[in-house]
């Protein structure tokens, strides 16, 4: 336990008082903590708000990612994973194919997880078609599907609106958007990272437009790249703005930019030490988001553990198969079973309690 005159040595005296208010931190009060030498202390602020929300409990979910496709139109400069019609490595899965990766999961799953690139041509029909097999087929494995970028990219093909789109995805099974696509907001950073991703504002638009459906979604900030400090604090702000007016967040995701095959030179690395200032400060910043997962496969899983003291308190789930994050370079694990991620919580100290997508607790 750490005292209060700690805190006060710090500079983190009125900080402090917020934090056991429940009261919202500002930009400036995110600074100071990014500045505070003690990282341990801003670790133990993080504690303090997790522990109110979650007591000891850590969520897990049985779920089943599916990367249907790497062809991508939008070559974001970061990225390890996409590729261009034709060129080596490049796929594209047929609904056959994405049924039988659920039916061949280890367990049964409660969550299918569905992210692809953006296809030049693969029509809304064809999406249509796969939720409502998937949704016939694996009632008890709810979807979550198509970042907000994919989201924008089918209205764009098929001439149609977003909030079109969602509701016909709505119709064959859509419950639950995954976080991903949002990067960075400031756009002058964005626009170097990603620059034929659609904007921050056409971002958070689309999850306003699900959360006014009642589709519930995730969101995520990439970094650890070429962003900056403020830039960090920029988007948490504009997160929990939007979570203060649509309220369909259910889940923040803070992912560690990976360097390998990307084109993008870092010049500083992340540190695990960065990792983890930036998940507990995400905790405090986004006071009405309930949930911040320590995504363990671009995290690596003893890292995901450590993150559990810094604010975190989902640990996303068996997953399967991912590639993202192995196509640049994590030394991750590809799936872990039930037992595995039970005895890892446990073994934090923590008590293991799965979910569906939506957080609803499975008994
Ligand atoms: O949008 C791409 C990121 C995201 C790299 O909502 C990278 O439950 C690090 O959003 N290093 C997709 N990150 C993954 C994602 C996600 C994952 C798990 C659960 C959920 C959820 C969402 O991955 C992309 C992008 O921001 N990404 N390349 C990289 N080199
Ligand atoms: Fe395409 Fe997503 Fe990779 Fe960007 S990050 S190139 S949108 S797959």
């Amino acid at each position: 336990m750490i005292s209060k005159n700690y805190f006060k040595s710090l500079g983190l005296a009125e900080i402090l008082e917020k934090v056991t208010a429940s009261e919202r931190l500002s930009i400036d009060d995110g600074r100071k903590l990014f500045e505070c030498p003690d990282i341990t202390a801003v670790g133990a602020l993080a504690s303090m708000v997790r522990h109110r929300l979650h007591s000891d409990k850590t969520y897990y979910v049985l779920n089943r990612h599916i990367n249907y496709t790497n062809i991508c139109v939008n070559g974001c400069k970061f990225c390890a994973y996409a590729r261009e019609r034709g060129e080596e490595g490049a796929f594209i899965f047929t609904k056959e194919q994405i049924l039988e990766k659920l039916r061949s999961a280890p367990v049964k799953p409660r969550e299918t997880h569905i992210v692809g690139g953006c296809h030049p041509d693969l029509p809304l029909s064809f999406f249509e078609e796969t939720l409502t097999a998937i949704s016939e087929e694996f009632p008890e494995a709810p979807i979550k599907a198509f970042t907000a970028v994919e989201i924008a990219h089918f209205a764009k093909l098929e001439g149609i609106s977003t909030l079109e789109v969602l509701k016909r995805l709505q119709k064959c099974g859509l419950v639950m958007m995954p976080g991903g696509g949002a990067e960075i907001f400031a756009e002058e950073t964005r626009n170097k990272i990603c620059p034929k991703k659609i904007s921050a504002a056409e971002w958070l638009k689309v999850h306003s437009e699900a959360h006014s459906l009642g589709i519930t979604t995730n969101c995520t900030m990439l970094f650890g790249h070429i962003e900056s400090i403020d830039e960090r604090l920029d988007h948490l702000d504009r997160l929990r703005k939007q979570q203060d007016a649509s309220k369909g967040f259910t889940c923040f995701i803070p992912l560690p930019f990976l360097t390998e095959n990307s084109k993008l030179e870092i010049e500083d690395p992340l540190t695990g030490l960065d990792e983890l200032r930036t998940i507990a400060i995400s905790r405090l910043m986004l006071d009405n988001i309930p949930h911040i997962k320590a995504y363990w496969v671009m995290l690596t899983v003893k890292q995901a553990q450590v993150a559990l003291q810094f604010g975190a308190d989902d640990f996303d789930g068996t997953v399967v198969e991912e590639k993202i994050g192995h196509m640049a370079g994590v030394n991750s694990e590809q799936a872990l079973t039930r037992k595995e991620l039970e005895e890892m919580i446990r073994g934090c100290g923590f008590t293991p309690v799965e979910r569906d997508p939506r957080f609803n607790l499975i008994s």
